[in-house]
């Protein structure tokens, strides 16, 4: 981890390929710290303000002019920058626990393992842009060719058509997939690595756990 980025105890990340079940988690997170009568934020990114999500338009819409992957970053960044001081920061100073769809950790793992651009250009964007790093992220880790299969199946229901990053080759996929693993196995501490190949349940559940020991460790 870079140590010029501040650590912030009640910001949750969950991070991962396509279709992972992140949205799923992230209410059982939210749940979970309701019941216990904690302030909660549910967010996400690319978005999480009314121009973080016209931004996440911009990177996710299927247009007729190929995007940079510069560009790419760059929105990334714009987006988080935007997030982090119109919603995070804000949340957490009065106390309440952040709970994201994706945060920093996406930005090495799809514009850095995957488009292949410099980490080290990532990790100053984070430094003057981000400032801040969760306390728990939680990895929901998962095979692309079952993560294929699931978002397939989405998509035949019609809830939903690929998005531009989503139309990328399983190959892209892999080194995804790759770039998480890689920053789990450098920071243990904080990224927890779920197998979320098991059923929905059962990844909630793991993830509940999770959430339970770090607070227990917080206490
Ligand atoms: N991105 C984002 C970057 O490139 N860089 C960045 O810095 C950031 C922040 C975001 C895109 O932007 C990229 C990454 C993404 O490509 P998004 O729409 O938010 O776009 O994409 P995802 O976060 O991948 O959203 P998904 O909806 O695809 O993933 P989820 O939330 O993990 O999956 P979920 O819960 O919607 O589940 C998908 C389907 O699978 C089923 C669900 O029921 C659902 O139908 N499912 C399971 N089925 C059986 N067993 C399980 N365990 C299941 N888990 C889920």
């Amino acid at each position: 981890m870079n140590p010029e980025l501040q650590v912030q105890p009640r910001l949750l990340t969950l991070e991962g390929g396509e279709g992972a079940g992140k949205s799923t988690v992230l209410a059982a997170l939210r749940d979970a710290l309701l019941a216990d009568g904690q302030d909660v934020v549910c967010t996400r990114e690319p978005g999480g303000t009314p121009l973080a999500e016209r931004i996440r338009e911009l990177l996710l819409g299927v247009g007729n002019e190929p995007m940079d992957a510069h560009a790419e970053l760059l929105l990334m960044f714009a987006a988080r920058a935007q997030h982090v001081v119109q919603v995070i920061r804000p949340a957490l100073v009065r106390g309440a626990w952040v709970v994201c769809d994706r945060f920093t950790d996406s930005s090495y793992a799809y514009q850095g393992a995957a488009r292949g651009l410099d980490m080290g250009l990532i990790a100053e964007l984070e430094r003057h842009a981000v400032g801040v790093t969760p306390g728990l992220t939680l990895l929901l880790d998962l095979d692309v060719t079952r993560a294929r299969e699931r978002t397939r199946g989405r998509d035949l229901l019609g809830e939903a058509m690929p998005d531009r990053i989503e139309s990328e080759r399983d190959a892209f996929f892999e080194r995804v997939r790759a770039g998480f693993r890689e920053r789990a196995a450098r920071e243990p501490q904080r990224i927890r690595v779920l197998d979320a190949g098991q059923s929905l349940e059962q990844v909630a559940a793991d993830a509940l756990l999770a959430l339970a020991d770090y607070r227990r460790r917080l206490a």
